[in-house]
Order: structure tokens, then C-alpha cells, then sequence
């Protein structure tokens, strides 16, 4: 697996806030959970670094500008304008064996697009739109991945409350959406409202990476049969940021998803 990142911006203080009267991030301890998740990652992945851009204060959220399954990417047009920006050099740092498609019109971000096997969920956010959705289709539906829209009212991202452990086991965080209509995907961990922000994990074959500081999630992780990763995202968090959105991690064949050696 590669797994794309990008620099804390020096402006992180200046990221986009759903509730711009809480406290903004710190962006030296910002850096510190950042480098502790890239360290994390890198156990399992070989990272790129996409190379840092301060005038974006929102960069390090990778994810967003760029969707990558069955071999293609589509780059996006991120909702947040401000961040449209971000979109030339993740092109620049895709490897080159990838097909690269970008949209035209209409918006979508990347955290709003989950895969589940041969499905991609796509949250109907205020970020993401019918076009963003019709665009989605066209480039993925022809590789053979099915497009599901789910509503998402209430939060930035579909991936916020929703992710996927493995692609037989969901982690939906209560009240978000109804499990009823992703049953047929997969198995769904429900998992308490008031830990649904860690709802948002990265599997990483047995092992995955989950936010710090929450035990009912850990529980459930370990009752799976997961090995849970815990990492602190208190900073990150403020920016409205979570583990998913930090990295655009792209499958190779070869992947072999236990930690790397140490060298
Ligand atoms: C934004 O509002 O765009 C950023 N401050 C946070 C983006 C988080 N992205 C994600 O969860 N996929």
C-alpha cells in the first residue's frame, strides 16, 4: 500500500471549523499527533509526502482532494473552495500507474466516499452533491464498483460516523445513519453517540488505527478480533479532522497488510 500525506501547514491555526467559535488547533501538538500518525501508518504502508503548502491552511487533509479505487483516481472539486487549491499537487505526487480522471463540475470531497468491496458509499454532504455523486458513477460504475448515495445532514463528511474496519465490518456511529440500509454490505458495529468520532478508523488488516480516548470503541475493536492502534487527535480533531482524512492510501498488489520489520 502507498499512503499519501501532507505536511501540517504552518496556517493549521486557520483550518476550516464547522463551529468557528471553538478553539482553534495548536499546531505544534497539531504536528506531534501528525507525525505519530504518518509513523503509525508507515508500519503498514509506504508513504509519500505530498509537499507542504502553507498558503492552504487545510492541506494535511489529503483524503478530501482525491479518490482512488480499481486502479483510477478521480481528483475532486472539494466543496470548500478554499481548498480547490490543494487539488495540483496530490496530482503531481500520484504514481504513475494510476489512470487520472478530474472533475469538471459539481463538488465532492473524498470524505465522503467509502468502499465497501465492490461499493462506494457516497454521503450527500454540504460538501458533496448530486453532480459530485453523477461524477463518481461515471468513472468508478464502469470499473465495476456499485454507487450507493447515503444522506448526511447532520455532519462534514460521511466518513465522520462511518468507516469500515474490514469490508465485512462497519463502525457506524449511533443515530447517524440507519443500519438498516448498509446490512446487506456488511456486518454494522454500532457504536455510542458519544464516541462517534471514533467511529472514523483505518483498517489495516488486523490491526487498526482508531482515535485515543475511546473505550467502548476499543471494546468493540478487540471483541472483532482487532488489534486497535490508539493515537491522539485532540489538535487535529479541532480542525474537524480525523484519522481517514490525513492519508489517500492507495492498494498495491503485493500488499501485505502486518507491520513492516523494524529497520
Ligand atoms: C475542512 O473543513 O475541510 C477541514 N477543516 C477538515 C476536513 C476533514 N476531512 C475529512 O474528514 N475527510
Amino acid at each position: 500500500m502507498i499512503a499519501l500525506v501532507r505536511p501540517i501547514s504552518d496556517t493549521f491555526a486557520d483550518a476550516l471549523r464547522q463551529d468557528a467559535a471553538s478553539p482553534p488547533p495548536d499546531v505544534v501538538r497539531a504536528r506531534e499527533e501528525h507525525a505519530a500518525y504518518v509513523d503509525a501508518l508507515g508500519r503498514f504502508a509506504r508513504i509519500t509526502e505530498v509537499p507542504a503548502c502553507h498558503a492552504a491552511p487545510d492541506a494535511c487533509f489529503v483524503e478530501d482532494v482525491v479518490v482512488v479505487a480499481r486502479g483510477t483516481a478521480l481528483l475532486t472539486r472539494p466543496g470548500a473552495p478554499s481548498r480547490r487549491r490543494e487539488v495540483d499537487a496530490v496530482r503531481a505526487a500520484l504514481p504513475n500507474n494510476l489512470e487520472v480522471v478530474a472533475m469538471t463540475e459539481g463538488i465532492l470531497e473524498g470524505g465522503d466516499v467509502l468502499q465497501v468491496g465492490d461499493h462506494l458509499l457516497v454521503g450527500r454532504s454540504g460538501r458533496t452533491d448530486a453532480a459530485g455523486v453523477a461524477a463518481l458513477r461515471q468513472t468508478f460504475e464502469p470499473l465495476g464498483l456499485t454507487v450507493r448515495a447515503i444522506p448526511v445532514p447532520d455532519a462534514l463528511h460521511l466518513k465522520c460516523h462511518l468507516t469500515a474496519v474490514r469490508p465485512d465490518l462497519l463502525l457506524l456511529a449511533e443515530g447517524f445513519a440507519d443500519p438498516r440500509n448498509l446490512e446487506d454490505l456488511a456486518e454494522i458495529a454500532v457504536i455510542p453517540a458519544r464516541e462517534a468520532y471514533a467511529a472514523n478508523v483505518i483498517g489495516l488488516g488486523r490491526h487498526v488505527l482508531v482515535a485515543d480516548g475511546y473505550p467502548a470503541v476499543a471494546e468493540r475493536l478487540t471483541r472483532a478480533g482487532c488489534d486497535p492502534i490508539p493515537l491522539a487527535m485532540r489538535e487535529i480533531a479541532r480542525a474537524d479532522g480525523s484519522l481517514t482524512c490525513l492519508s489517500v492510501r492507495i492498494p498495491e498488489p503485493e500488499d501485505r497488510l502486518w507491520p513492516r520489520p523494524a529497520t
